[in-house]
């Protein structure tokens, strides 16, 4: 029959498929159902009615025809795999297949589904009520196995208490035992990484209550979004810093402690962004909340009175209130016992912040010298800081200039005085930063509890992105996911083939993807891009055409380097972005004139001086013998991208001890509204995340893994009659030899039976056709057994 044509091709083109999820014959059989290609990103599910030539012609499910090229088609799943929870059972795993499975599982509010180790999440844009005390319990009891972020959370504190149970089949290829582990989140701007990591807090915190740091750690949340997240165009509470929160766990599994460790902070922002786009919260937040009394002393004004907050024409974000969010601030600040009297340093500094963009610098030469009046912003700034006012007005409107013995005062241009003072409020707001992460910590700290040595680790970063125009802050973010996406690969591909060596079946290694090619381009000393900015940033003579020079001849023979036009374009593992070089070589020194620092020490104020003494100590030779006029803010005098890159080598050190567990977050439009689901959008994330890439290594393998009893149960009942009745694995081989299943298509494992890509679908079919002759109905055939 027709019929059984379609399953031995369905079995024939299983076996040769290509790597691409796709056919491999060049003619595809009859009434295969199948998806035909319209855009790169948009297919149609139709079933194919014949073949003339190199076309197909497909009659769609609208009931239009459709003719193809052989070569636009790829083979659709079965019905019984339209909502798989797990991608890897797919039988075909293509891209439309992986599209529509999600979609299909995103309009029925079903966000999760997982990719074999990995779990995805599609940002719903609308509250859920999948969260809360009844679904921890749930999961944490069992009741639910569906994929969930309180799953993976799940997943990890088990192992974590389990420690040290690996069999010794793992120890055979030589991993080490983790009791440690790490929940990495990724996904681009505005996926949903920062909600997710607050999940699995919540869950950990659920777990592990006991003496009250659960709940600092989730009200530290909160104080953190509030300095470090922003509206941006593609998100309206943007992390513009990474994190990375370590639950620590006593040995019966409570909470006894937490840190929280931050990196990359985007300083920029509090002084300038492109329009459309907030500073942080805090400011707007303050302005709006802030009572009276606080307000008086503050000579507070309401957001529209500050140029540093007015210039990028936003000031509210739809359905935010800031008022409010200001009290939750209060009371965050309260719970992790920050003193009243440093919750009033901290606004003192926002609001001083405020004021110093209100300065108001005029021309007073044709050489573009600057003046600055004494005004209601020098003034209330001057007072904040502790400041003398005519000191302050110096500081922004000069510099001291030493030759030898004697020194010379030089007047600042108009741009080196914006400069000055815009490096002054960034090395403020940066301090106020780090401060209070280390407040926290203090709170959360262990106290007198014994620490075990189990943690898990949460990573939440700012997302991969390219934007319009990209500059040097996004190359950061970039290069620290593509540091992320290396561990990623390393480990997903590594532990899937750790399962077949678990199981004892026959498997030999296979290559994983890698970007070390890219990551060469970054850090490979003394030629990479990282040294390479280094080495210019240190020449006072250097510019932006010295730099893209070197750039050009040292790193031309990288094939992820392109040079146009005084831009450079990489290509990351996520696609091509381009990046201005304007400016960079100035932000990655990040001076600050050691003339700022002077006037920090000379405040009346205990806390302004203690923002400049920090700054003295790191880098006290440099300013006693004072070599020259700038001061780098790190503490080894490195540039920020030699800084930046130090941190992710740590951070890596850190995860490279644990056991990891991924989830990867899918933003599924650009318009922040819940329910809609843009094909294209959702296919470049997933092959961003390399979600497609791992399916494909996955497909080389075993995609359908069943143990002997489930596969007996399912298709035993498939053999013939003189089949006597056997044990779950004879019965398992027995059915695999009468479907003629060929030996290279799977193997037998000491608990599994591992079957490649599309093997399930022809026994499915088998199985259905059996159950339909016995009569059954099809949504039994659906239901039965699964
Ligand atoms: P991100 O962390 O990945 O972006 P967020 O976690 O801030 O993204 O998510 C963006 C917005 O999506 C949130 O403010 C929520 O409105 C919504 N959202 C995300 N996940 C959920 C969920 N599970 N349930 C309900 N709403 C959700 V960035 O930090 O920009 O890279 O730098
Ligand atoms: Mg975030």
């Amino acid at each position: 029959s027709p019929y059984d044509t379609a399953v031995d091709s369905f079995q024939q083109d299983a076996s040769k498929e290509n790597g691409n999820g796709g056919f491999n014959s060049e003619v595809p059989f009859k009434k295969l159902r199948v998806w035909c290609s319209i855009t790169s990103a948009e297919w149609k599910l139709g079933n194919i009615q014949f073949i003339s030539g190199q076309n197909v012609h497909v009659s769609l499910s609208d009931g239009k025809t459709l003719s193809v090229s052989t070569k636009n088609i790829l083979p659709a799943n079965p019905d019984i795999l339209i909502d798989v929870d797990d991608l890897i059972r797919l039988a075909y795993l293509n891209e439309p297949s992986v599209l529509h499975n999600l979609q299909y599982r995103y309009s029925r509010d079903t966000i999760y589904t997982k990719a074999g180790l990995v779990l995805l999440s599609v940002n719903p844009f609308r509250r859920l009520s999948l969260y809360g005390k009844d679904y921890v319990h749930a999961y944490r009891h069992k009741l639910i196995d569906t994929p969930h972020v309180y799953a993976v959370s799940d997943n990890a504190f088990t192992e974590m208490m389990r420690g040290n149970s690996f069999n010794t089949f793992i120890l055979i290829i030589n991993v080490k035992d983790k009791a440690d582990q790490s929940i990495i989140i990724s996904g681009v701007s505005g996926a949903g990484k920062t909600e997710t990591a607050k999940f699995a807090v919540e869950y950990l915190a659920h777990l592990g209550a006991g003496n009250g740091i659960e709940n600092q750690v989730l009200q530290a949340n909160t104080i953190l979004e509030a300095l470090g997240n922003a509206r941006t165009s593609l998100n309206n509470n943007s992390s513009r810093f990474g994190k990375l929160i370590e639950l620590h766990f006593s040995e019966i599994g409570k909470i006894c402690g937490a840190n929280i460790q931050t990196f990359l902070l985007e300083k920029l922002r509090v002084v300038q962004r492109t329009t459309g786009e907030r500073s942080y919260h805090i400011f707007y937040q303050l302005c709006a909340g802030a009572p009276t009394h606080l307000r008086e002393h503050l000579n507070l004004k309401t957001a529209e009175h500050y140029k540093y907050l007015m210039h990028s024409d936003c000031l509210t974000i739809d359905g935010t209130d800031d008022a409010q969010s200001f009290h939750t601030l209060l009371e965050a600040l309260d719970n992790i016992q920050f003193l009243k009297e440093k919750q009033y340093n901290l606004f003192e500094m926002i609001a001083a912040i405020l004021w110093l963009g209100n300065i108001s610098f005029s021309v007073i030469d044709n050489e573009n010298h600057v003046e600055i009046a004494v005004d209601e912003g020098i003034k209330s700034a001057s007072k904040l800081l502790g400041c003398n006012e005519q000191e302050l007005i110096l500081a922004l409107s000069t510099q001291k200039i030493q030759t030898g013995q004697c020194s010379t005062v030089k007047k600042l241009t108009l741009s080196e005085a914006i400069e000055t003072r815009d490096a002054l409020v960034k090395y403020i707001y940066y301090s106020l930063f780090i401060w209070l992460v280390e407040h926290i910590n203090m709170s959360l700290g262990v106290g007198n509890v014994e620490i075990t040595g189990r943690s898990i680790f949460i990573l939440d970063t700012s997302g991969f992105g390219s934007f319009h125009k990209n500059s040097f802050e996004q190359l950061c973010i970039n290069y620290a996911n593509e540091r992320l996406q290396q561990h990623f690969n390393r480990h997903v591909f590594k532990l899937e083939q750790e399962e077949y060596m678990q199981d004892g079946i026959d498997w030999t290694q296979i290559e994983i993807v890698d970007n070390t090619q890219c990551l060469n381009l970054f850090e490979k000393k003394p030629l990479g891009l990282l040294s390479l900015l280094d080495e210019e940033s240190a020449q006072s003579s250097s510019n932006g055409l010295t730099f893209i020079n070197k750039l050009k001849k040292c790193l031309n023979g990288n094939p992820c380097f392109k040079e146009k036009d005084g831009a450079i374009g990489i290509f990351h593992y996520a696609g091509q972005v381009w990046y201005t070089i304007d400016g960079f070589l100035q932000k990655n020194r990040d001076p600050l004139h050691s003339d700022l620092i002077r006037l920090l020490l000379s405040s009346t104020q205990e806390f302004p001086k203690l923002l400049g003494s920090n700054l003295l100590d790191n880098s006290q030779k440099k300013l006693s013998s004072y070599a020259g006029p700038f001061v780098y803010v790190d503490s080894q005098n490195q540039c920020v991208g030699t800084q930046i890159k130090d941190q992710m080598f740590k951070l890596m050190q850190i995860l490279e001890k644990t056991t990891s567990h991924f989830i990867c977050c899918i933003k599924p439009n650009n318009k922040m509204s819940s329910g809609l689901y843009e094909h294209d959008l959702v296919l470049q994330q997933l092959r961003c995340c390399g979600v497609l890439e791992m399916e494909k290594i996955s497909k080389s393998g075993f995609s359908t893994r069943i143990t002997h009893q489930q596969f007996a149960e399912r298709y035993g009942f498939l053999l013939d009659k003189t089949v006597v009745s056997q044990d779950p694995l004879g019965a398992s081989l027995a059915v695999l030899q009468q479907f003629n299943v060929q030996p290279d298509m799977f193997q037998v494992g000491y608990t599994k039976i591992f079957l490649r890509t599309g093997s399930i679908s022809a026994l499915e079919d088998s199985r259905n056709r059996a159950l339909l002759k016995m009569g059954a109905t099809s949504s039994e055939i659906f239901h039965t057994g699964n």
